[in-house]
């Protein structure tokens, strides 16, 4: 890139089940990384804010129905409308962290809703691909022990089992990082924050280009 221009900043992700600690980390990572002096900008999906967030918090919270592929698409169209926030952000060297993102919608929709999984990658086909994801790794069953699930649509064992092995299917991606989620908080905190460091230094080192999924 020219001289003195903005290294791009990182795209980092969270993914887990429902009670998995994936919120409180990426809430923690991005204290660290703000305290270390980056720019950072958090953002999470769904938002449950403007006219498709209340959609689909009512869709969750059970006021509402929709036919399985029409709410696929709801919560995709929750981060196609994000794009250009995300873009802009990256490029002008913050480091964007997301309380889930595309592959909640495919684990979700495969495994929840029993929708095929290659239909469900499609309608994220083409969105800014993160350069990490973090996977909180907890089973479902020990998620289940955490204080129990609340009343929203999908917080079921027997549901949580199969959104479960639907995000196995990003196990072997090299941009997958599965994280023991049974160590304690600190710990898990840690190890996160010395993997998105180094993401965040050789993002900004090789001037890595934004790319997209499913690449
Ligand atoms: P939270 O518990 O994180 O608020 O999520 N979900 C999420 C989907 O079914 N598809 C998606 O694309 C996304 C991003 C996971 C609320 C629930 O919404 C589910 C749990
Ligand atoms: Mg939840």
């Amino acid at each position: 890139s020219c001289v003195g221009a903005m290294p791009r900043g990182a795209f980092i992700v969270f993914e887990g089940l429902d009670r998995s600690g994936k919120s409180s980390q990426s809430q923690r990572l991005a204290a660290s990384l703000k305290d270390k002096g980056h720019d950072v900008k958090a953002i999470r999906f769904p938002n449950r804010e403007g006219p498709l967030g209340q959609l689909i918090d009512a869709f969750l919270r059970k006021d509402i129905d929709f036919t399985k592929r029409t709410c696929h698409h709801l919560f995709s169209s929750d981060r196609w409308e994000k794009q250009c926030e995300i873009q802009a952000a990256v490029l002008s060297g913050t480091t964007v962290i997301s309380d889930r993102y595309a592959f909640s919608g495919v684990a979700y929709s495969s495994g929840a809703e029993g929708l095929p999984l290659e239909w469900c990658k499609n309608a994220d086909s083409g969105l800014i691909a993160p350069d990490t994801v973090f996977y909180i790794d907890v089973s479902p069953e020990e998620a289940n022990r955490r204080k129990g699930y609340g009343a929203e649509r999908y917080e079921k064992l027997e549901i949580q089992r199969r959104v479960y092995s639907s995000y196995m299917h990003f196990s072997t991606q090299p941009y997958w990082h599965a994280i023991d989620g049974t160590k304690d908080i600190d710990s898990i905190a840690a190890e996160v924050c010395v993997k998105a460091e180094q993401v965040v230094s050789s993002v900004a080192a090789s001037d890595a280009p934004v790319t997209t999924l499913w690449d």
